[in-house]
């Protein structure tokens, strides 16, 4: 990766930032679903918090992102406000979509976060069709998809790449290799070596780099970002990392390697990007224990907004299920 991209000292910290509310996030999103007052299915993101928050901010407030049911946080990373987040996943009126979508479905275009799908590989197709859009109205918008690894053997993978290469799309498919796809292994289902191996076939650049790294993000998104900008096509990324947990909040992971699983949260990025900013005179301890605090204090804020809302009426089950109006 060359160092073209690499990000100033303003926007390491920026990055950080987004990596901190992600974080305390996860924490607190599992700590409130064992009181019982919150009910989901969560797919925790811990440990791969840089990924979307570099990826994040080498972007605009316009541009768009698909993300699927582990993303969220990608959608913090995009801007989605946490009150609205919290109220959604709560099930409450105030949420994204009034509590009627859930955890599964988040949604909040005004920051480009267009859609949240549970259909394994299908945030691809739909990045397309964005990109597409944005392409015929010439308003250089670029379209992020997050998938996972497993996504990757999907048909919908290699037809996404294939039309996106050959129409030159304005998109980037961004996986999050975390090893696991449910309880099955990278290597037991997969049989490229690389992910980014096989951006190849569909004549587009294919870049690995150490998502966990926020440098090494930053540069590869920003890439691909003013690659795509330029009408010079998609690009794919593959970010290597690891997930903390199991599959979904209360899998038991016992699939997973022990020691494998230790060495990663011994590594856990976010101690160590934190470290290093303050190893490279970025910011002192006192500026991140103060950052950190406040994001304490708007979740405090987002969990108390979120659970005392009110749940959607019995009367909004059958609107907003299709268009009302004229549709143009
Ligand atoms: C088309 C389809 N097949 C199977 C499933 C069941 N399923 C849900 S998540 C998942 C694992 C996907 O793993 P990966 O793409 O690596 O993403 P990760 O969960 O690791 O982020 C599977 C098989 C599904 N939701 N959709």
């Amino acid at each position: 990766m060359t160092s073209t991209y690499a990000p100033d000292r303003t926007t390491l910290f920026g990055i950080y930032k987004r990596v901190a509310l992600l974080k305390a996030n996860d924490e607190r999103s599992r700590k409130v679903i064992m009181t019982g007052r919150l009910v989901m299915p969560y797919y925790s993101y811990r440990g791969q918090e840089v990924i979307p928050a570099a990826m994040a901010t080498a972007l605009t407030d316009d541009d768009y992102w698909v993300t699927i049911y582990r993303g969220i946080h990608d959608m913090l990373a995009k801007g989605m406000p946490l009150n609205d987040l919290w109220a959604e996943i709560a099930g409450r009126v105030d949420g994204t979509c009034k509590g009627k979508g859930g955890p599964m479905h988040l949604t909040y275009p005004e920051k480009g976060i267009m859609v949240t799908t549970g259909i394994v590989g299908s945030s691809m197709p739909i990045a397309n069709g964005i990109a597409w859009g944005s392409q015929l109205k010439g308003n250089n918008r670029v379209t992020v998809a997050t998938f996972g690894d497993g996504a990757t053997n999907i048909g919908a993978f290699h037809e996404s790449l294939n039309l996106a290469s050959v129409w030159k799309l304005p998109v980037i498919f961004l996986c999050q290799n975390n090893l696991y796809s449910e309880h099955t292994t990278y290597e037991k289902a997969t049989a490229a070596k690389r992910v980014a191996d096989r951006a190849a076939a569909y004549n587009m650049p294919g870049v690995r780099v150490n998502g966990n790294d926020p440098v090494e993000m930053y540069a590869a998104a920003r890439e691909a970002v003013d690659r795509a900008r330029a009408g010079d096509g998609p690009t794919l990324i593959e970010a290597m990392t690891f997930r903390f947990y199991g599959h979904v909040f209360g899998d038991a992971d016992a699939y997973m390697d022990k020691g494998q699983k230790q060495a990663a949260m011994d590594a856990d990025p976010v101690p160590l990007f934190r470290a290093r900013l303050i190893a490279e005179g970025i910011a002192t301890e006192a500026e991140l224990v103060a950052i950190e605090a406040e994001i304490e204090t708007r979740i405090d804020t987002a969990v108390e907004f979120a659970l005392a809302s009110a749940f959607p009426d019995l009367g909004e089950l059958t609107r907003d299920v299709y268009a009302e109006g004229e549709v143009a």
